[in-house]
């Protein structure tokens, strides 16, 4: 990994301790997983190859977790008496663009003139997460989310942002909602994918009974549309922008890209909400997203009625839009900045979401979580509404402002009300605590690094039970930070002399603007001794590519115009978008 030779020096000096520690886990052939088993044969956890730092804490607390772990399983087996032999259902939404701070915390929002009430009395009812990590970027976090993976492992670390794509999920990922599916749940998701265009990767095809997504992401309707060009938020995108005697190439930008469709397990998707000759307006994007909150009431509705625990997948759109209501009445906040306003809105969505939970009369066996995808996207957003908080940065970068998202979890009668977790969670996490609590840690796959860690001892028993204390933190596909309990390092830069890390204190700084000169050197070994063994992983487990398709395959309602779009991109890129053009028939 050349984007770490600044480290290189300091690396061979641990690369003795590194071999032995890793021949050490190797033992006769047993993978690092098995070798720690030996040291404490219950943890359910351990014969899933997860990431090297894990054993680093399992050779010290196996036995101890061992122990809890028995103990969480007799009350598992309790709760699920109680709910008639099933486990609970869970309720997950994921918020788009949510930093740390910006709903469920009602001090901050007074602070900001910001209202989110419903999610303000939600936070309270169940346990608030201080130090929640996603991955920094929408595609990442939500891949990490349903593969408990690191992105960067599943070659899905690149977010697409202008359709189409032609690549997206692997379909050998394993997914949250296949392993649900497996336990016997009914799986929904509805709203936001953004994990791919091509058949392998639709919701459909990955563990969902039923999803109603777009199939891009917002971008397609906020951006490229012809109010926002009217408006200067996009440039040279719209027909009547380009310039008729010289924007020759008419791949350069597409349009009548698919917009939302929906479908059932294994079916076609019909292409819903426009019509043939139409293209995506921001009005367009506020029915799609009014209906998305309409199908997200029908399938709680419907789950609720049936006989299985349900996984219900809601990704809401919004708070994303770079234009404001064509309803001048909106100025939902006394803020009243663009995405302040949309939280707003997102938050009577969620309200209506909780109400409708209470009224079904299930809320006692639904586990309902809330939670930011990543930090804000205030780089484009000057009028927002969004300030920096206690953290620095944005969505994007490895700041703690980029990966530290908000996030309350809700439990009756297991979870204590208003309780907090100081302890490290990152969101793949929620793959294998969930992967527990439906009772399938067997469909979890062990041919792979899974990076989750079961944190179900957290939810159980409370603040300090958890079982993380580091993670890594990624910018696209290179390794740029690493955080381990209260320190993190910014890995140098290739070329550049390793003593230059920068290491923070996050206690004292948490906005990661005074590097630690002499305080910090201890770690830095430690750090590097991380790093290689993280890397060294990779060498066993490589990351994967992405899966790749022709864009939209298994859409049953096609609109002639899409159909000519694709084909006019697949006639200039083809199967060879990803070589360079023209270097055959050059004859080179
Ligand atoms: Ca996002
Ligand atoms: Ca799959």
């Amino acid at each position: 990994m050349d984007t770490v030779i600044g480290i290189k020096s300091l690396a061979e000096v641990e690369t003795m301790r590194i071999d032995a520690l890793l021949t050490r886990a190797h033992l006769s052939g047993l993978t690092i997983a098995a070798a720690a088993a030996l040291t404490a044969s219950a943890a359910l956890s351990q014969n899933i190859q997860h990431d090297t730092e894990h054993y680093v804490l399992l050779h010290q607390y196996g036995d101890q977790w061992a122990a809890e772990d028995a103990e969480i399983d007799d009350r598992l087996a309790q709760l699920r008496e109680a709910n008639g032999g099933e486990p609970p259902n869970i309720v997950y939404i994921l918020i788009d663009d949510m930093g740390f701070g910006e709903f469920g915390m009602p001090e901050l929002n007074r602070i900001r003139g910001g209202r989110t009430p419903n999610l303000d009395e939600f936070a309270r009812e169940g346990m608030a997460f201080t130090r929640f990590y996603a991955e920094n970027i929408c595609t990442s976090t939500r891949v990490a989310m349903m593969t408990g993976r690191y992105a960067v492992r599943t070659g899905m670390e690149l977010t697409k942002v202008t359709p189409p794509e032609g690549v997206g999920l692997q379909p050998e990922e394993v997914t949250i909602a296949e392993l649900l599916s497996d336990a016997g749940y009914a799986t929904h998701h509805i709203g936001k994918w953004h994990m791919g265009d091509i058949a392998a990767a639709y919701p459909t095809n990955q563990g969902f009974d039923y999803a109603s997504f777009p199939m891009h992401n917002q971008v397609s309707y906020s951006f490229l549309t012809r109010d926002a060009e009217l408006d200067q938020r996009t440039t040279s995108f719209m027909p009547e922008s380009v310039d008729p005697d010289y924007g020759l190439d008419r791949t350069f930008r597409l349009y009548d890209w698919v917009t939302q469709v929906e479908g059932e397990s294994g079916g076609p998707l019909m292409e819903w909400g426009i019509e043939t000759g139409e293209r995506p307006t921001i009005e367009l994007y506020q029915e799609v997203n009014q209906r998305f909150q309409e199908q997200a009431l029908d399938s709680l509705r419907e789950l609720a009625a049936g006989d299985r625990p349900f996984f219900l997948n809601y990704w809401p759109q919004i708070p994303v839009a770079i234009l404001r209501s064509t309803d001048d009445s909106r100025c939902l906040t006394p803020n009243c900045g663009r995405w302040a306003d949309a939280m707003a809105l997102v938050d009577q969505y969620i309200g209506e979401v909780l109400e409708e939970i209470d009224r079904l009369g299930i809320a006692d066996n639904t586990i309902v979580m809330v939670m930011g995808d990543n930090g804000p996207m205030k780089q484009d957003q000057p009028a927002s509404g969004y300030s920096e908080w206690l953290f620095r940065g944005t969505k994007g970068q490895a700041l703690e402002g980029g990966h530290r998202v908000g996030a309350f979890i809700r439990w009756p009668g297991v979870i204590d009300p208003g309780s907090i977790s100081g302890d490290m969670v990152f969101v793949s996490d929620l793959y294998t605590t969930f992967a527990r609590i439906a009772g399938n840690m067997d469909g979890i796959p062990r041919d792979r690094v899974v990076d989750g860690i079961d944190q179900t001892a957290l939810l159980l028993n409370g603040d300090t039970h958890g079982r993380r204390d580091y993670v890594h933190l990624y910018e696209v596909d290179t390794l740029v930070a690493t955080v381990k309990q209260n320190m993190k390092i910014h890995w140098p830069p290739p070329g550049t002399n390793p003593a230059m890390a920068r290491i923070y204190n996050l206690y004292w700084d948490p906005r990661e603007e005074h590097p630690l000169v002499s305080q910090g050197v201890w770690a830095g070994t430690s750090f590097v001794r991380m790093l290689m063994q993280h890397l060294r992983l990779k060498d066993r487990f490589p990351d994967w590519d992405p899966a790749r398709g022709m864009p939209y395959e298994g859409v049953a309602n096609l609109r002639p115009e899409t159909v000519e779009m694709v084909a006019m991109w697949q006639q200039v890129y083809g199967d060879a978008r990803d070589v360079i053009l023209g270097v055959e028939s050059a004859g080179n």
